[in-house]
């Protein structure tokens, strides 16, 4: 086949809404545009068990305890499954896990910011993973398979997860005054950070064109900040929390809210690595991949030794 009618069936399988498969021909800048946004996914899901792993020795029983590590552990799970996503478009774990430890790669802007009180860790939950699905549940129909694939069971977890952080913050909002004022305070902190993870404006977003083009991305950044304002307003109400925006009002005439700008310049810093906790993270995830440098040279002696075995 020409590489014309090459391009040709790529674009009809597009158009027909079949997936792109790890073996099928595919142009390169696709091929680079997903790597970029599954590896940076991946290395998300990672990161951000560092601010909820840091809470795990001071969760308020056992039970809490319990369910924060199998959150983490959840997350743990995702970085995986996406890693191995990403695998199949030609990138070596080493190579994508080095991006990320060198600065190159980006993970989410939402994980530089610290985790202060329990209340943070209602309001990752509700907040965090419910921004996190309402991008995802698109991604689950996004064209390439094995990427489409990850996310069916990753929307599952993070689904529990953001029902497990609201019902956090369900019992601190009736609580004492100080449990009120904590969940309150984690919202203030917490809102405008959530609304930046859905990336810069339709208007200022370099990737979205191409995105929406190859069927990688359904909606764009501002349509599902949007849907997440819609839809957590009412959930903020409630709990009977204010959200601190004092543009936000409901048009009746769009079935929508009118909300604030959230502050750009600070996205732009934070994902220029100067954010509150960016230095903390990158030297928690270099020092426990340079820790566990044991662990894949006894994985690896191991595999040898069996395949020797087995070859004999
Ligand atoms: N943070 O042109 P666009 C989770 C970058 S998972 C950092 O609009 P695009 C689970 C962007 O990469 C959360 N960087 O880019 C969990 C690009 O830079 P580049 C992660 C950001 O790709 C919960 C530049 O800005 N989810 O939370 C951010 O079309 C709780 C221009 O932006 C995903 O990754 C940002 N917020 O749209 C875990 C979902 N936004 O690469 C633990 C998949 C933008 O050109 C606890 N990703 N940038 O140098 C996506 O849907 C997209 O990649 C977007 C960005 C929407 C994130």
């Amino acid at each position: 086949m020409t590489p014309e009618q090459l391009e040709q069936n790529f674009d009809a399988k597009l158009q027909r809404n079949e997936s792109i498969e790890p073996k099928d021909w595919m142009p390169d800048n696709y091929r680079k545009h997903v790597i970029r946004q599954v590896s940076q996914h991946a290395h998300s899901e990672i990161v951000g068990m560092l601010p909820e792993g840091n809470w795990i020795t001071r969760a308020p029983s056992m039970r809490r305890k319990m369910v924060l590590i199998a959150k983490v552990q959840d997350e743990a799970g995702h970085g995986l499954y996406l890693y191995s996503a990403a695998e199949t478009m030609g990138i070596s774990r080493d190579e994508l896990l080095d991006q990320l430890h060198t600065g190159k790669a980006k993970y989410s802007s939402i994980f530089n910011y610290p985790t202060l009180t329990w209340a943070d860790i209602g309001a990752i939950g509700w907040l965090v993973d419910g921004a996190a699905i309402m991008n995802q549940v698109m991604l689950q129909r996004t064209s390439y398979g094995p990427y489409a694939r990850a996310m069916v069971r990753i929307c599952k977890e993070e689904s529990f997860h953001q029902r497990q952080g609201y019902e956090i913050m369900q019992v601190l909002s009736k609580g004492t005054v100080a449990q009120k004022e904590m969940a309150q305070d984690a919202l203030n902190r917490w809102w405008w950070p959530s609304l930046m993870m859905f990336g810069p404006p339709d208007a200022e977003s370099p990737n979205t064109a191409n995105a929406v083009k190859w069927k990688i991305k359904r909606e764009s950044n501002d349509q599902l900040r949007q849907r997440f304002v819609n839809t957590t307003v009412p959930q903020a109400e409630y709990l009977g929390l204010t959200v601190p925006d004092k543009d936000l009002k409901w048009d009746e005439s769009k079935k929508a809210y009118d909300f604030g700008t959230p502050d750009w310049e600070e996205f732009n810093n934070v994902i220029r690595g100067n954010g509150p906790c960016n230095k903390e993270r990158l030297g928690a995830r270099v020092g426990a991949h340079k820790k566990g440098a044991w662990v894949r040279e006894a994985a690896a002696a191991y595999a040898e030794k069996k395949n020797k075995k087995a070859a004999a």
